[in-house]
C-alpha cells in the first residue's frame, strides 16, 4: 500500500527539499465500457492503489522528474520542455506540463518524485493516476485551483494530444473525483455525476489475468473507429445523432445494413451498454444487488461477443468465478484485450473467493493471477488534507 512517509523520505534525500505530497488513485470500472467517447455513461470507482507525487520548487529553472518504480530520473529546462512524446514513462508528466503550458500556465523549475502501486498495463488506469497526480501537484504548487472536472479534461488532453492515446474521459475523471465507498455514475456528455454507495458488506475483488492491456494499442483505436462509423451512418438519417449515446437499437436495425458487420456489433454493445449502465446505477442505489450482478453478466457477454474486446483468459476468469461463494457479479473491466476482471463479492467470502478463483485460474490457464481485495477509495487529494479538487 502507498506510504506518504516513505515518499517524503525519498524526495527529501534525493532533492534536499521538503515535498508537498499528492495522491491520485487508479480505478476499476463496474460497468459502462467503451461508452465514454460515445458521450454515454460509465460507473467506475477509485481504488486503493494510487500514484503518489512529491513536489518541491527549484531555483535553477530545471524540471527534474524521478520515477521511483523505474529508478530513473530525467531533467529538462522548464523554459524548453519537449513538445513531443518519446514512448517513455516521462511522456505522462510531460504531457500534463505541455497541456498546462498551452493553457497559459508558466511552468517553473520543479522536482517531482513519482511512485505508484497501480499495477501497470492491467487496465486499472495507472497512466491516468500519474497524470492526475502530476496535474494536482503542479497546479497546487502554483496556487492554481481547478475543479475535478477541469483537471480531468486537462489530463485526458495530455493523453490524447501528447501521449497519443485516443482514450475517453472516464479514467482521469474518476481518479480526480472518486469518493470513498462509492461508485460514480458519470454522464460523459456533460460530466454530471451521481454517487452510488457501495454497501459495506460488498468487496471489490479485482482479478488480474496477467495479460497485458494498453489503450495505446491498435485494438482500442480500431474499436473506437468502428463505434464512430456506426454513429456516422445513423447520423446520416437522424442528424441529431452525433454519438451512439443518442442512437437506439431500432436505429441499428434500420440502418445497420449500411455499416460494416463489425460496426453493427460494436454499436449493439455500446447502445445496450449505456442502458445497462444507467440500470446498474439504479440497482445499486436501490440495493438490488442481484439485478446489478445480472447486468454485469450481460455486460460481459456483450463486451466479449459483440465488442470482441475480451480474451480467452478474461472469459475464463469470469466463467470460473460464477459458482464461487459470495459472487454478486463478474466482468472484464477497462479498455479490454487483457487486464483485470472486477468481481463484486460478499465481503465475508472475499478471501476464500480470491484464493479459490486464483487457484482455478492457475490450473486452467497455467498463469498465476494477481488477486486484490479492494474498496472504493477517495479521489485525488493532497496528503494530509481533507479537500479534494471537487466536482463541477
Ligand atoms: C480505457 C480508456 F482510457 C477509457 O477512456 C475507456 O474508453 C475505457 O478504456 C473503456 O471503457 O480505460
Amino acid at each position: 500500500m502507498h506510504d506518504p512517509v516513505a515518499m517524503r523520505a525519498l524526495h527529501l534525500s534525493r532533492f534536499k527539499a521538503e515535498p508537498a505530497i499528492f495522491v491520485a488513485p487508479g480505478r476499476v470500472n463496474l460497468i459502462g465500457e467503451h461508452t465514454d467517447y460515445a458521450e454515454g455513461f460509465v460507473m467506475p470507482a477509485a481504488i486503493d492503489f494510487a500514484t503518489l507525487a512529491g513536489i518541491s520548487p527549484r531555483a535553477d529553472g530545471k524540471v527534474v522528474l524521478h520515477a521511483e518504480n523505474f529508478s530513473e530520473e530525467r531533467t529538462f529546462d522548464a523554459a524548453d520542455l519537449p513538445k513531443e512524446a518519446s514512448k517513455h514513462w516521462s511522456d505522462y508528466p510531460l504531457g500534463v506540463l505541455a497541456v498546462l503550458a498551452g493553457e497559459g500556465v508558466r511552468i517553473p523549475g520543479l522536482s517531482l518524485t513519482l511512485w505508484g502501486d497501480v499495477p501497470l498495463s492491467s487496465g486499472l488506469s495507472s497512466s491516468a493516476s500519474v497524470e492526475v497526480a502530476t496535474a494536482l501537484a503542479v497546479t497546487s504548487m502554483l496556487g492554481v485551483r481547478y475543479t475535478g472536472s477541469v483537471l480531468a479534461r486537462l489530463c485526458q488532453r495530455a493523453e490524447n494530444e501528447f501521449v497519443g492515446a485516443n482514450c475517453g474521459i472516464m479514467d482521469q475523471f474518476i481518479s480526480a473525483n472518486g469518493a470513498e465507498d462509492h461508485a460514480l455514475l458519470l454522464d460523459c456528455r456533460d460530466l454530471s455525476f451521481k454517487l452510488a454507495p457501495i454497501p459495506p458488506h460488498v468487496a471489490l475483488v479485482i482479478a488480474n489475468t496477467m495479460v497485458k492491456h494498453s489503450v495505446a494499442g491498435g485494438e482500442y483505436t480500431s474499436r473506437r473507429a468502428q463505434v464512430e462509423e456506426a454513429a456516422a451512418v445513423i447520423g446520416r438519417h437522424r442528424p441529431e445523432v452525433r454519438f451512439l449515446r443518442d442512437a437506439t437499437l431500432e436505429d441499428l436495425a434500420r440502418w445497420g445494413s449500411e455499416m460494416s458487420p463489425n460496426a453493427v456489433k460494436r454499436a449493439r454493445h455500446v447502445i445496450s451498454e449505456n442502458t445497462r449502465t444507467v440500470a446498474a446505477a439504479d440497482a445499486l442505489l436501490k440495493g438490488d444487488l442481484s439485478k446489478l450482478g445480472r447486468l454485469m453478466a450481460e455486460a460481459h457477454r456483450s463486451y466479449s461477443q459483440d465488442f470482441e474486446a475480451s480474451c480467452v483468459e478474461a472469459d475464463a476468469m469470469v466463467a470460473l468465478a460464477q459458482d464461487l461463494p459470495g459472487l454478486i457479479g463478474a466482468r472484464l473491466t477497462g479498455g479490454g484485450f487483457g487486464g483485470c476482471t472486477i468481481n463484486l463479492v460478499e465481503r465475508e467470502h472475499a478471501a476464500e473467493f480470491s484464493e479459490e478463483l486464483g487457484a482455478r485460474y492457475a490450473t486452467e490457464t497455467g498463469i498465476v493471477p494477481q488477486l486484490m481485495i479492494c474498496h472504493a477509495s477517495r479521489g485525488a487529494h493532497q496528503e494530509g488534507s481533507l479537500v479534494q479538487p471537487g466536482g463541477g
